[in-house]
């Protein structure tokens, strides 16, 4: 969680036709891109050096960069999309990664699991593993290919399952340092994050697990008084931030940027 730069993309005027799971209506784009200047505002006062990248007008959700790649300390790794008008994202980040880092990495394509499917939603890096939420964007074959490429960076990958309702692992859960996740207790239900210490979002506020920690506070949608005082409460200094454009195509804290 202790990062010095990051990525974003510039949110485009078709990210009204954003995928979503249920149709709350579109986004204000102007609104939107204020909340996304106000977002990197928060990144660069938390002390990372920004990059904004061009627009992608035929990639409505483009702006929500961290699906495209996974971003470790030894190189990049360029995902492969689940959602079939997201493949071509991951193909257009990779010139910035290329600029950014010094290794750039592509998922295998092995045998039977030529097919794999990944998205950066559904990863999180702790201090110890790389956790991946089986979802309806990755797949087994997706995540077997993850653990290939890293495997000789000396990660290990242990696959996850994320509740059906739920659209990436991480919608429903952060990291809020090495050893300490934030999450929902639908996502926890499965005891597959035992071992963590865990920090449970309120009754009712499960939008809220979409948390991203950047050095020494916590991004968190704004709107959720009673998990952003139980982070208070537990020594967090937290940053809410206006997310109601993004929400409504399911986006959240941790998609609009690559921390690195
Ligand atoms: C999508 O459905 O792919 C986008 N509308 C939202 C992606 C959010 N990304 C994320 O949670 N990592």
């Amino acid at each position: 969680f202790r990062f010095t730069h990051a990525l974003l993309r510039e949110p485009v005027d078709s990210i009204v036709d954003g995928l979503r799971a249920v149709d709350t209506g579109a986004p204000d784009v102007a609104l939107f891109r204020a909340q996304h200047a106000a977002y990197r505002d928060a990144l660069e006062a938390a002390g990372l050096a920004t990059t904004v990248l061009g627009p992608l007008q035929e990639f409505p959700d483009s702006v929500f960069v961290e699906d495209a790649a996974l971003c470790l300390p030894e190189g990049a790794v360029v995902m492969r999309p689940g959602a079939p008008t997201r493949l071509g994202e991951a193909v257009m980040i990779e010139p910035a990664l290329r600029e950014a880092f010094d290794e750039v990495r592509h998922l295998p394509s092995l045998g039977d699991h030529g097919h794999g499917r990944i998205e950066g939603g559904d990863v999180l890096v702790t201090d110890r593993e790389i956790l991946v939420g089986r979802s309806a964007r990755t797949n087994g074959a997706g995540i077997e290919a993850l653990r290939e490429v890293v495997r000789d960076w000396g990660y290990t990958v242990r696959e996850l399952a994320t509740p059906p309702e739920v659209l990436h692992f991480k919608t429903d859960c952060g990291l809020l340092d090495g050893e300490t996740i934030l999450t929902t207790r639908r996502l926890a239900a499965g005891g597959h994050l035992d071992g963590y210490r865990l920090i449970h979002v309120a009754e009712g506020e499960e939008a809220a697990a979409n948390a991203v920690r950047v050095n020494d506070v916590v991004l968190l949608p704004a709107g959720y008084p009673r998990t952003a005082e139980l982070l208070n409460q537990a020594g967090y200094r937290v940053v809410a931030l206006p997310n109601s454009e993004a929400a409504k195509v399911d986006g959240g804290m941790s998609c609009l940027s690559l921390r690195y």
